[in-house]
């Protein structure tokens, strides 16, 4: 497998978690991804990835795009250490978990909104990090809330990583990157650093991409 992958990504942080939790091997194709990025409109690209955006996993004959997609192309196709529980009302909770943060969240906090909030909108710079600030920890206080419900465990449902998990460590990075306090959110905190501590999630955590700086 290849993965069109930038360090920075929050979106690409998850598949990377996803692949290193399956003990899936894969080669990182480094994108300059981020803010002013023109490499992810080149015809090439968007061939595999028509929204323009990292990531993209190629696995065979397959160009798959959208984390979630893809979280889920790799639980159908490899199975084994499965991302969802097996009960449908855990695999319903899980999904929901996750949504929270990709569907409502991330898209409000990436790089692409901020550019438009700064090139066509002329917002200032601190009323930009108030919107970033705002959409992270509203996210991120829902799924608090959800923590809260007696289906949570050593991770955010039961006693091993999941999808919600892969969610949560990818936008509690995004958040932290833009200085929202993370204090009142202590069950997000907890599994944060339980999480972060995993084999897996310390071989796919942003400063340990070979794009990183310093590496
Ligand atoms: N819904 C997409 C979001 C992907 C996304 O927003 N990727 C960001 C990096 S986290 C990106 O490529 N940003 C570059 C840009 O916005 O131009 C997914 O889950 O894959």
């Amino acid at each position: 497998m290849r993965l069109f992958t930038f360090h920075q990504s929050g979106s690409a942080y998850r598949v990377r978690i996803a692949l290193a939790l399956k003990d899936l091997e894969y080669e990182p194709i480094y994108v300059a991804g981020g803010r002013g990025s023109t490499d992810l409109m080149k015809p090439d690209y968007l061939a595999l990835n028509p929204s323009g955006l990292i990531p993209t996993l190629i696995d065979g004959d397959l160009a798959l795009h959208q984390s979630m997609a893809i979280l889920e192309y790799l639980d159908d196709a490899y199975p084994e250490r499965p991302l969802l529980p097996a009960d449908p009302g855990g695999r319903a909770r899980v999904r929901a978990m996750a949504q929270v943060i990709f569907a409502d969240t991330h898209p409000l906090t990436a790089s692409r909104v901020v550019d438009y909030l700064d090139g066509n909108l002329r917002l200032e710079k601190d009323r930009q990090t108030a919107w970033l600030k705002f959409w992270n920890a509203r996210g991120l206080s829902v799924l608090e809330r959800m923590l809260d419900d007696g289906g949570t465990a050593t991770y955010c449902h039961g006693d091993s990583p999941t999808m919600a998990d892969i969610a949560l460590v990818s936008q509690v990075f995004v958040a932290q990157n833009v200085g929202v306090d993370l204090a009142p959110l202590p069950r997000v905190r907890a599994i944060y650093e339980t999480c972060r501590a995993l084999p897996a999630f310390i071989a796919a955590a942003p400063e340990n991409q070979g794009d990183a700086p310093g590496n």
